[in-house]
């Protein structure tokens, strides 16, 4: 396979200035007649005429009227042609009803849908699908379909046919084509200069009762985009569309979103509270991605974390405002532990703005997505607020229209500011998460607080240099009185000192407030000191940290040590639930424990080898000694959080919800399920119905309620994948394999769905102790699936590889087990580029 590089750049030869598409539409094929102008790039040396072309058959070419014979390969034509303005027109066909990869024109449901980002659009035609060739797009659509749509504003329309025209020139990977029989759910949005916008939300007959939710998020977006950026939306018309079989969660082709429809649909009957949230972010992050990448877009696919990382910024920010800005960053830190530092910590580990790549699919990643986004975070921090939207303003007047780097968009804030950036770039060049360490001395009324950085070397850096830190800090006093509010310390050296003077007794620091910077930190307190800090912490963020860590620590006793659990986290979550000022969602979330995989984690790297079933036992251990210590506040706590009100999936009850859950978890475990029983019956939302079932199962309970779950919900194929998920999630170490195996069996099983194979196989990865069986048997049947689903969906396949990336963290049986696996996936015949370049990466 060849590889990409960053430092090989270069300008394609020729500018686009129009493209005109027509498509006749048929489901093996599927004509597509392009007629583009070209005309030589000025700021070009290389005037090689290639076009990117895949799986196309040719059926005609022609240069200014002339037909002509160009040299096609596998991955596209050359051609000679004028070095003068010309029009290339070309006749393909091609063949959606057995696009099983879902990426180019496929078909879903009988519907024609495409997806284009990174690298799709050359399985449409041929053309320089490169995001740096920017053109208008007029696009014709004939087909026997009652609904055709595509970019841009309708331009004509008559029986069997439909005209859209694009005024914004777009690169190829934002084009988008659906046909298919949908009914619109329609809205209206009045921008900020006063035009009017058709909305419409595009479902299959049947999901009309899934739209409300989706629509009210998106006007709510394009009205906070006004409102915070100033950015108001373009075209008469958004549409955004449905569809069932999609590799990720969405994508913000322009004027034409398409939606997988687990990121869209939603009711209170079928959508838990978790679902109505992660859709309002996703609405809003495709939305927002009109100006951050649309109008803007990434001179080349390295620069991905330039759209990626400033619309997941523009999400979260999104996120904090409609809801809890603390419970959004707690759930932002979490996410980021789970997905992105094993990814920087492991084989895997690639900067935020990468240097090369084999197959660009694969670095649509947590780290240029979720840590992209923390960079943002980072500058904004260290700006200001106030130079952070002058940057902004400046960024979008500068480079409207335009296809930017790093560079492009850090010039905006020197601008701005006059501040250098060039160290605080190694953040986008450098990979691996930094380790901030503390140590503190007391002497004389002066608190000195010693910060040391140092990143691990990761795959090809094994030098590593001081990045730009910013560290929020704030002192308590001993009484817990906040005696300096939070302060961001700039820590720029391998090892620097910060003095406080002033002070009557030593403080007790709180550092790293907010989770102000995506690093480790390591801060060796006491028990007893981080009961201080969960008690008294006024920064919300560090107050919960407090409390994870207290039961990480705990948790690691109890694994090396067989310890007991210790009183400081079990009266310290004790008084949390007590503590009816705290917001229910955050309480709930400081009853949340370290995830097992994270634990495992821990232990490596602290120098012991994780041995899955100790941990599974200590959590297990830890949260029945919980259920036990707070006994006697459940009952009143069920009571106080049921809610009496209809129900809104807002931040306030769903709040509630989750507090609920916790509690009703714990009350099973001491009841062994009665009134998760209870609590199942009179369930009036998904979010309640699925809690309670999950508490049944994993107080081995509930085998009648899955199956009247299933009866009730077997049309319905998003809550279909929520029951094949729980089963997985729910097993007990020992069967989760042979649950996972036998639902693979399942009649509804249709593995060639994204949704439906993740929501097993995924959920099989993610059960850690029943991963990583000491026989292998996990290994292999996941080992089974991807090599089953490659040669289907090779995207797919290759994001679920990352489910090996920790195999080095276990002790050798495990790893020799892992790496077979790992190795037979390699070796299979034909395996994709995708698949290929992860499992070898994988392997190191
Ligand atoms: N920009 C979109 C990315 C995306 C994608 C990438 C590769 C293959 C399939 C894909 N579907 C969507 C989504 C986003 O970040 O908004
Ligand atoms: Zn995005």
């Amino acid at each position: 396979p060849t590889t990409i590089y960053l430092k090989d750049y270069t300008p394609f030869g020729y500018l686009v200035d129009s493209v005109h598409l027509t498509f006749d539409l048929a489901d093996h094929a599927t004509r597509v007649t392009s007629r583009i102008a070209f005309r030589p790039n000025p700021d070009a040396t290389d005037r090689t005429f290639f076009l990117h072309g895949e799986d196309l058959t040719l059926i005609r070419a022609a240069i200014d009227g002339a037909e002509i014979t160009p040299d096609v390969t596998e991955t596209g034509l050359t051609a000679e042609v004028p070095n003068a303005p010309f029009i290339w027109e070309a006749i393909v066909e091609i063949d959606p009803g057995n696009n099983t990869a879902l990426e180019g024109l496929y078909m879903s449901n009988g519907m024609y849908c495409t997806q284009c980002e990174a690298e799709g659009f050359r399985k449409i035609t041929y053309y320089p699908d490169r995001p740096d060739v920017m053109s208008t797009f007029t696009v014709r659509i004939n087909g026997d379909l009652p609904v055709l749509l595509s970019n841009g504003n309708p331009s004509g329309k008559g029986k069997g046919w439909a005209e859209w025209t694009d005024p914004w020139p777009k690169p190829a990977y934002l084009f988008a084509l659906v046909a298919g029989d949908l009914i619109a759910h329609p809205g209206q949005f009045t921008t900020m200069s006063g035009r009017d916008v058709a909305l419409n939300l595009w479902v299959r007959p049947g999901d009309e009762e899934k739209c409300a939710f989706g629509m009210e998020a998106l006007k709510k977006s394009m009205k906070w985009d006004e409102d915070v950026y100033g950015r108001e939306y373009d075209l008469d018309v958004f549409n955004i569309v449905a569809v069932d079989d999609f590799n990720m969660g969405a994508m913000e082709n322009k004027g034409l979103n398409i939606f997988n429809s687990s990121a869209v649909l939603a009711s209170p009957e079928t959508s838990t509270d978790d679902n109505f949230e992660r859709i309002e972010a996703i609405i809003a992050h495709e939305y927002f991605h009109n100006w951050t990448g649309n109008r803007i877009t990434c001179r080349d696919w390295f620069q991905l974390c330039l759209k990626e990382g400033l619309t997941v910024f523009r999400d979260a920010e999104f996120t904090s405002d409609m809801r809890s800005a603390p419970v959004k960053r707690i759930h932002d830190a979490i996410d980021l532990r789970a997905r992105q530092f094993p990814e920087d910590n492991g084989p895997l580990s690639h900067p935020v703005r990468p240097e090369s790549f084999q197959e660009i699919n694969n670095f649509y990643t947590a780290t240029v997505y979720e840590k992209g986004a923390e960079l943002i975070g980072m500058l904004k921090r260290l700006v200001g607020d106030e130079a952070y939207k002058q940057a902004l303003d400046l960024y979008f007047d500068r480079h409207d229209g335009q296809a930017c780097t790093i560079e492009d968009w850090l010039k905006v804030f020197e601008d701005t500011t006059g501040r250098d950036l060039t160290q605080f770039k190694r953040w986008y060049s450098q990979s691996g998460t930094p380790r901030v360490t503390v140590s503190e001395d007391w002497a004389d009324g002066v608190y000195t607080l010693t910060l040391k950085q140092r990143t691990d070397p990761t795959p090809g850096q094994s030098e590593k240099l001081p990045q730009v830190i910013p560290v929020a800090v704030g002192l308590l006093s001993p009484n817990g009185d906040e005696v300096r509010p939070t302060e961001v310390l700039e820590l720029t050296e391998a090892e620097q000192s910060f003095e406080f003077t002033g002070l009557a007794a030593k403080p007790v620091a709180s550092i790293l407030r907010d989770f102000s910077a995506p690093v480790i930190l390591e801060h060796d307190h006491t028990d007893a000191e981080r009961a201080f800090l969960l008690a008294h912490d006024t920064d919300p963020f560090n107050r919960w940290q407090a409390g994870r860590s207290l039961a990480q620590d705990t948790l690691l006793r109890m694994i090396k040590h067989d310890a007991a659990p210790g009183a400081d986290y079990l009266d310290g979550m004790l008084t949390v639930l007590r503590d009816r000022d705290l917001d229910p969602a955050y309480r709930a979330l400081m009853l949340g424990l370290p995830t097992q995989s994270e634990l495992a984690a821990a232990l490596f790297e602290s120098g012991e080898t994780p041995d899955p079933m100790a941990i599974w036992t200590a959590v297990e251990t830890l949260r029945q000694a919980t259920a036990q210590h707070v006994q006697d506040l459940l009952p009143r706590l069920l009571s106080e959080t049921q809610i009496d009100a209809p129900f809104r999936p807002d931040a306030e009850q769903a709040g509630k919800r989750a507090l609920g859950g916790t509690v009703l978890y714990l009350t099973s475990r001491l009841d062994g399920g009665i009134k998760a029983a209870e609590e199942y019956a009179a369930a009036d939302n998904m979010t309640r119905q699925l809690t309670a079932l999950s508490c049944l199962l994993r107080a081995g309970a509930g085998q009648a309620e899955l199956t009247s779950f299933y009866n009730q919900w077997q049309h319905d194929r998003l809550v279909v994948d929520k029951w094949f998920a729980l089963q997985v999630s729910t097993a007990t170490p020992e069967a989760t394999v042979d649950v996972t195996r036998a639902l693979t069996q399942h009649a509804d099983f249709n593995w060639k769905n994204p949704n439906r194979f993740r929501s097993v196989i995924s959920a099989l990865a993610m059960n850690h102790a029943g991963f990583h069986r000491p026989d292998g048997a996990g290994y292999e049947l996941l080992a089974d699936w991807l090599i089953r689903l490659d040669p289907v969906n090779p995207q797919t396949t290759a994001r679920m590889c990352s489910a090996f990336q920790t195999w080095k963290r276990y002790d050798a049986e495990r790893q020799g087990l892992m790496q077979a696996q790992l190795t037979r996936i390699a070796e299979t015949p034909n395996l994709s580029r995708d698949t290929t370049e992860m499992v070898s990466r994988i392997l190191g």
